[in-house]
């Protein structure tokens, strides 16, 4: 067994959408343990730290003001692989080719805003997954 603990983030647009019960469905079903969660409203600051690597990027700025347009809720998800497993969940990047019976290829799609719409986020290694609970969870 492999025990880790993730960040989920489900976006302004899942928050707005009225998508956050179905995404905390899915994770629950699949097994995965709710450790802590809350709804922030993300000041920039934050956003620059999550969004560390992406900065300097076309999408970045784009990115960081549609994740200040709402509420976010933040999840501290644990289980077995979970980092890979709720990516895996989660579906690729891009709504519009995620495969279907994925979190992205069911509930996203394209609105013509690139890619940023895309419900939710999911760490992706277990150094992004501290670093990001330790942002998000203090
Ligand atoms: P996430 O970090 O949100 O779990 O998503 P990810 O790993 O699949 O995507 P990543 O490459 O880390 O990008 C972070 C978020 O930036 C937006 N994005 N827009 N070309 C674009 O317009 C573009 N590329 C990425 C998406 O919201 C993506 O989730
Ligand atoms: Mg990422």
């Amino acid at each position: 067994m492999n025990i880790e603990e993730t960040l989920v983030l489900v976006k302004p647009d899942g928050v707005a959408r009225g998508l956050t019960g179905e995404i905390l469905r899915r994770v629950e079903a699949k097994g995965y343990s709710l450790i802590d969660l809350r709804l922030v409203q993300p000041d920039r600051e934050l956003l620059a730290a999550h969004y560390e690597e992406h900065q300097g990027k076309p999408f970045y700025e784009p990115l960081v003001e549609f994740m200040q347009s709402g509420p976010v809720v933040a999840i501290r998800l644990a289980g077995n692989r979970v980092i890979e497993g709720f990516r895996s969940l989660a579906g690729t990047t891009d709504p519009t080719t995620a495969a279907p019976g994925t979190i992205r290829g069911d509930l996203g799609r394209d609105w013509g805003l690139a890619v940023q719409q895309n419900l939710v986020h999911g760490s992706d290694s277990p150094e992004s997954a501290a670093r990001e609970l330790g942002l998000w969870f203090g």
